[in-house]
């Protein structure tokens, strides 16, 4: 079946023309010049889809996603079912998530386990980083067999003592490994022992409220691991990635190091844009646990958003992604009523990633073109998926969202689709919105309606990270 997308904007990470689209079966056959003689002659016998007036922008890639992730006494509320139809109702049409080995563990049966819980539930298309939550030797050499199955990148913790946590030692010989099999580090750079100190003389002291979560993970601890990181990351030869980034005392050690030319680079995720601890964190009662996050959101007086914005702009961020990672209120959130500890930690928005950025094209802080390239374009090369994923061209998977770019609405617990019982950006209007999703050539939403199906997204073994030099 051929379809044909006309009379939209195609946008590309390196700007935006007229163009109508043609899809053959599963990929995009050609982009063609609106009126051309060929043009009209693929226009007959071909579906054909009205985009006047609309955005025609890459499938959005979300590479962090935390689906049905077993964490602080429970689970993220979103399974692989859930979740990916969310992401596809937000225009993400690819998700890479974190597969988990745990302690005691070996890497090859936890990634077992993640794929079974993936495989025939998935709505788009999904790939998998592996959490090396146990750094043996039989860990490391796994590592190098994983890369060649397509799991190419590799999470490390700094926090969590007794979780997921790394010492220096591991987390040196890990990226020496990754250094010899070109995986991708990734890190959750916090202090975690320090963090742990300091949660539990608030405790003590009596301050059990969700805002000492945020008081307690201090920037300091942030910029130092992220400090650390980078150096461990010099001494064992590997490229690094620091995910979820949210002070901008990080964010100086990263530019500091693109300065000087390592391969290190960094995402940031819409809550630390948008959301800050004394508006969201610290809000009344209980409320503020559903803002509880790690990294935390930061005080707004800092100007920490201001300086996020600017390190999109400059690609010393040069990714976008959500860390999507639910918890309801009622029984999840509640683990922490009494004790800030025990706030699972994760706020949900795999569904907003596209429409939050694309506030930012609205405001004047990113170029339309930017933002293709921070939701889709980028994601993809530095996971290994470009240009299947990423892009509108010749050759590449058909994940195509048409986007009306002046359409006025309010984000809210009920009319989102993720699991939850709250939505963290409950009330937040936004102009834009995702009117039609397809996925390899298949129209997965359109018009309101959800038409895919569960199973329609196939796995993805990915190739290394495209911006190593
Ligand atoms: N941070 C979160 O907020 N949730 C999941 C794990 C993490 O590092
Ligand atoms: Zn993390
Ligand atoms: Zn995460």
């Amino acid at each position: 079946m051929t379809t044909l997308i006309k009379g939209g904007t195609v946008v590309a990470s390196t700007g935006a023309a007229l163009a109508e689209v043609l899809i053959d079966g599963e990929q995009v056959a050609a982009l063609l010049q609106p009126g051309s003689a060929i043009a009209t002659a693929a226009e007959a016998g071909a579906q054909v889809i009205d985009a006047s007036g609309k955005l025609v922008v890459p499938g959005g890639v979300d590479v962090h996603t935390h689906m049905e992730l077993p964490f602080g006494g429970t689970e993220a509320s979103d399974d692989f079912e859930s979740g990916t139809r969310a992401a596809a109702w937000g225009g993400t049409t690819t998700i890479v998530d974190f597969a988990v080995q745990r302690y005691g563990e070996a890497v090859r049966d936890s990634l077992d386990v993640w794929m079974a819980k993936a495989e025939g539930n998935c709505a788009v298309d999904y790939g998998f980083h592996m959490i090396i939550g146990d750094v043996t030797n039989d860990s490391l050499k796994e590592m190098d067999l994983l890369v060649d199955e397509g799991i190419t990148s590799f999470k490390l913790f700094m926090a969590y003592p007794g979780v997921f946590y790394s010492d220096d030692g591991q987390i040196l010989r890990t990226m020496q490994q990754a250094a010899g099999n070109g995986g991708l580090i990734m890190m959750h750079a916090e202090n975690g022992l320090a963090i742990d100190v300091l949660a539990e003389q608030a405790f003590e002291r009596g301050d059990t409220s969700p805002v000492n979560h945020g008081y307690v993970r201090r920037k300091e601890l942030e910029s130092e691991a992220t400090h650390r990181a980078i150096q461990l990351a010099k001494v064992g030869a590997a490229p690094l990635y620091i995910v979820h980034l949210s002070a901008r005392e990080a964010l100086e050690q990263v530019a500091i190091a693109r300065d000087r030319d390592m391969n290190v680079f960094a995402e940031t995720c819409p809550q630390y844009l948008y959301f800050s601890l004394e508006e969201h964190l610290d809000r009344s009662g209980f409320d503020g646990a559903a803002y509880v996050c790690s990294t935390p959101l930061r005080s707004h007086h800092e100007h920490h958003q201001q300086e996020l914005w600017r390190g999109l702009r400059s690609n010393d961020l040069a990714v976008v992604s959500t860390d999507h990672c639910p918890f309801c209120m009622k029984e999840q959130k509640e683990l922490g009523l009494d004790d800030f500890r025990a706030i699972p930690n994760g706020i949900g928005g795999v569904e907003h990633r596209m429409d939050m950025i694309y506030q930012g094209v609205r405001t004047g802080e990113i170029g339309l073109a930017r933002w293709v390239e921070l939701c889709a374009t980028t994601p993809a090369r530095m996971m290994g998926l470009y240009p299947r994923k990423g892009i509108i061209a010749a050759g590449s998977d058909a994940d195509i969202v048409i986007y009306d770019p002046d359409k006025v609405w309010t984000i809210s617990v009920d009319n989102h689709h993720m699991n939850m019982d709250h939505s963290a950006y409950e009330g937040v209007e936004v102009t834009g919105h995702v009117d039609t999703v397809l996925s390899r050539g298949k129209v997965i939403v359109d018009n309101g309606q959800y038409l895919g199906r569960k199973g329609d997204g196939r796995y993805l073994p990915r190739s290394l990270c495209q911006y190593l030099q």
